[in-house]
């Protein structure tokens, strides 16, 4: 099969904004198809020549098909292109355009809507993860309009509920893969987490800030930057991901007391530009912190009432809340779901050209 045009969807999900493959349409040599992906998205800062918003969180892609798992509805790939960098990256997963993997499904008639709500089953291929997606499906049709209102997207859209199942560790093996909830690295104390996202939590006051700069004043900030890249780059090894150099992960969290009634506040370096709001499994990791006393979180919030929290996370757009189920095993808290709210909306169908010197 010649891969000259290829059909796509994009579609927002959450606050990000990605373009949506079936499977069977792209090349099963991943060489190919990573080389296809960055043809369509684009290989340049400005993406000028592709699809991509020359942003990471316009420049994602997702790879979809029928789930090969039996306890399963579909598989969902994700594939992160680095902007400006000409490579893609495929270690983290993206909750954000997780939350669109339904659209296409039903879209593509991958998964046949059944009355009110329908409950797709998602196998998060990158991080070998279920998570149950709740859609709006009234008259056995997908629902687009609604009044759920999520931070960092205008208007209101019908909701989707996101149920993440056991992801303690999905990405480095444990939820705290250093083997400490504290690790002082570089003078800087520090927590590594991976509830979902392996994510570096520091107190803004580490790093001389208040932690309610802009996200503009942040990336701008080349000292800083310097400072989280080393840190970074340090740790990668420390939480089992290797040498991170050329790794979207893991990402670099700034906390602060809460501003605006929530339980923490963020900024977070993902890895080198700050997010305009926060990532979806990020927010995980975050609020998972928060759940243990002798993580750097402690400083700002110490949670109580278990099994089930709400957590609000503060970032530069608004917030965004989790909610977390745990149980306790052998006196260890065990995190097992974590549930939130997101949109998503179907922009464009249509085929894409990839360059046609991209197909030798
Ligand atoms: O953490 C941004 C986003 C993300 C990823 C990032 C995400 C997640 O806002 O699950 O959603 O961390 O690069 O889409």
């Amino acid at each position: 099969m010649g891969y000259e045009s290829i059909p796509y969807m994009q579609i927002r999900g959450g606050s990000s904004k990605g373009i949506y493959f079936d499977k069977n349409d792209l090349p099963q040599d991943e060489n190919l198809r990573d080389e296809i992906i960055l043809s369509i998205v684009g290989r340049d800062s400005r993406q000028i020549d592709g699809l991509g918003g020359a942003n990471p969180l316009t420049s994602k892609v997702a790879i979809i098909s029928k789930s090969e798992k039996d306890n399963c509805d579909i598989d969902f790939l994700f594939v992160q292109v680095v902007v400006g960098e000409n490579r893609v990256d495929s270690s983290p997963n993206c909750g954000n355009i997780l939350s669109g993997v339904g659209v296409f499904a039903i879209e593509n008639k991958m998964v046949i809507p059944t009355e009110n709500t329908t409950t797709i089953k998602v196998n998060m291929i990158n991080s070998n993860n279920i998570c149950e997606l709740v859609m709006q499906t009234p008259n056995k049709k997908l629902k687009f309009d609604g009044d759920a209102r999520i931070d960092g997207v205008p208007g209101t859209s019908a909701p989707i509920i996101c149920n993440y199942l056991d992801v303690a560790g999905s990405v480095c093996g444990s939820l705290f893969p250093t083997g400490n909830k504290k690790d002082v690295v570089n003078d800087i104390d520090i927590t590594c987490i991976d509830n979902g996202m392996p994510v570096v939590l520091i107190n803004a006051s580490q790093l001389g800030l208040t932690g309610y700069e802009s996200c503009e004043e942040l990336t701008n900030n080349a000292e800083l930057r310097k400072t989280l890249e080393e840190l970074r780059l340090e740790v990668g090894p420390m939480m089992n991901l290797g040498e991170v150099s050329k790794k979207v992960v893991p990402k670099m969290t700034i906390i602060s007391a809460p501003k605006n009634g929530g339980s923490i506040n963020t900024r977070t370096f993902i890895p080198h530009n700050c997010h305009a709001a926060i990532g979806v499994l990020g927010a995980v990791s975050v609020a998972s912190a928060c759940l243990y006393d002798e993580c750097v979180t402690s400083d700002i919030i110490k949670v109580k009432n278990m099994p089930i929290v709400n957590l609000t996370i503060e970032h530069p757009s608004g917030e965004f809340t989790v909610e977390l189920t745990s149980e306790k095993i052998n006196d260890e808290l065990n995190i097992k779901k974590a549930g939130l709210l997101r949109t998503a909306r179907l922009l464009s169908k249509g085929v894409a050209y990839p360059h046609p010197a991209d197909l030798n």
